[in-house]
């Protein structure tokens, strides 16, 4: 054990002596320090032992930090993930590394290459995939750091986002509803209560003994318990005995959400896609079509506000009705562009309100991955409760697209404060009474999205 993203002790108390705090500059060359012990050769692992694969949304945050300090390399992060990009244009959740052998559950369990023709056969990975950060990823480094270069390895990149985007849009809606399906709790936000009824319901099979490298790194009162863990792998066991195959999962699968955060995602990816096409010239058709994909999932995401908690749900298919669970990942409408724009703005109340970044008693005034009321709200555990400073950047950079300055600025202050703290150390996410660092520490997309923060505050000073 070198000790590196494995917490040594928080002095909570630390928080009332008036703490010391890193400058800005301080700041940035620590996160850029984060990223480069981080860096595999060539694409960037999300922590140093919790995560040591490449992962698909953490790649995206990552390309949007190192767009600040090292934009060759930050396109060259998501050449790597897309390089493992499916025949049918999935990109998988995990690309393994084969030197990172210790990591459990490993490529075994997954067998993609040998369930599916459409996997890669010179890597292996999972079948399952994340939210797609990866267009607006490019698109922000086509605006900070822009140059001929970039633009043409962008335009070799086009055609892969192009088809990863009719991936989701196709064979994760084939209903054309606009809203994207999800098969595992894996492919949103792990063990947060929105997947808690739909997972109870579902028998967990026999599975064979399997090993978790997790919570040998990370205490387990952070991490998702057993109970959750076997019902990931039984899913992933439905999953690989389906081939991976789209159809078949939707026929067959216990699992299936339409994930509204997800789609959020897409929508405003497929606005930045569009963009992206306009500058490689793509042909006018292929344009109107992400468009057509984007507003589609857009209105989508609109027709599942719930006025009574002020947030957007996800619909459980096998159930056939609404999850009325409050988490973050409701505040979604915030990334949709042209959402309407009172539902925008409940939203942001919603965000500043009790239940998340204006809960009582918080250390710094963010954005709570689970709503305090909620029943569910548990502060140490994983997506649960604790903040998240990725779900918050994503919350941030929505409100800047919809030019609501004032507010964006007043989520990031305190993100910033909160990442300052030398003890905060890049944490994976926060207690938010305290403001002790959980999960891994020097995790990547922390580090990537306070680079990014730090440039748009000074840019505004
Ligand atoms: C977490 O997911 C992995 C499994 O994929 C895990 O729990 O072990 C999640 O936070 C996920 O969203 C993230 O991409 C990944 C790597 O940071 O870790």
């Amino acid at each position: 054990m070198d000790g590196r993203g494995v917490r040594q002790g928080f002095d909570g108390a630390a928080l009332s002596r008036s703490a010391p705090t890193w400058s800005p500059r301080e700041l940035r060359d620590e996160a850029i320090a984060v990223l480069a012990r981080n860096d595999v050769g060539g694409w960037t692992k999300p922590a140093p032992r919790l995560y040591p694969h490449q992962w698909s949304w953490d790649t995206a945050f990552i390309a949007i930090g190192l767009a600040r300090s090292d934009p060759n390399r930050a396109l060259g992060e998501l050449e790597h993930l897309f390089s493992a990009q499916w025949g049918d244009g999935r990109v998988p959740h995990i690309v393994f590394d084969p030197n990172a052998r210790d990591y459990r559950p490993g490529p075994d369990l997954w067998a993609s290459a040998a369930v599916s023709e459409l996997a890669p056969r010179a890597v292996a990975t999972s079948g399952i995939i994340q939210p797609p950060v990866h267009a607006i990823a490019v698109w922000r480094l086509l605006e900070v750091a822009s140059s001929e270069a970039i633009r043409g390895r962008v335009a070799v990149l086009y055609p892969k986002l192009l088809a990863w985007h009719r991936y989701l849009a196709e064979r994760r809606d084939p209903e054309g509803s606009g809203l994207i399906t999800i098969y595992h709790p894996w492919e949103g936000t792990d063990n947060s209560p929105r997947w808690d009824a739909a997972l109870a319901r579902i028998p967990v099979g026999a599975i064979p003994p399997y090993a978790r490298t997790d919570v040998s790194v990370v205490s387990a009162d952070e991490r998702p318990t057993s109970g959750e863990y076997d019902r990931y792998i039984w899913l992933v066991s439905l999953l690989r005995d389906a081939g991976y195959d789209d159809a078949t999962i939707q026929n067959t699968h216990p699992f299936l959400i339409k994930d509204v955060q997800k789609s959020a995602v897409f929508s405003a990816a497929c606005r930045s896609l569009e963009r992206i096409a306009e500058l490689v010239g793509a042909p006018r058709e292929e344009r109107s079509q992400i468009a057509r994909w984007g507003e589609r999932s857009g209105r989508a995401v609109q027709s599942s506000w719930d006025d009574a908690l002020g947030l957007a749900l996800d619909t459980d298919l096998r159930a056939g009705k609404p999850i009325r669970v409050a988490t973050s990942a409701g505040l979604c409408t915030l990334l949709v562009p042209d959402m309407d724009r009172a539902i925008a703005d409940r939203t942001e109340q919603t965000l500043f309100g009790p239940d998340f970044a204006g809960a009582s008693g918080l250390a710094f005034p963010v954005v709570l991955s689970t709503a305090r009321s909620s029943p569910e709200f548990r502060p140490r555990a994983y997506w649960r409760g604790p903040a998240w400073p990725l779900s918050n950047w994503l919350l941030w950079w929505g409100m800047t697209q919809r030019g609501s300055d004032a507010s964006a600025a007043r989520l990031r202050a305190p993100n910033l404060a909160l990442l300052s703290r030398p003890e905060a150390h890049f944490a994976e996410y926060f207690e938010p009474f305290t403001g002790e660092p959980l999960g891994s520490l020097d995790q990547s997309w922390t580090a990537a999205v306070a680079l990014d923060w730090l440039a748009t505050q000074e840019a505004s000073d």
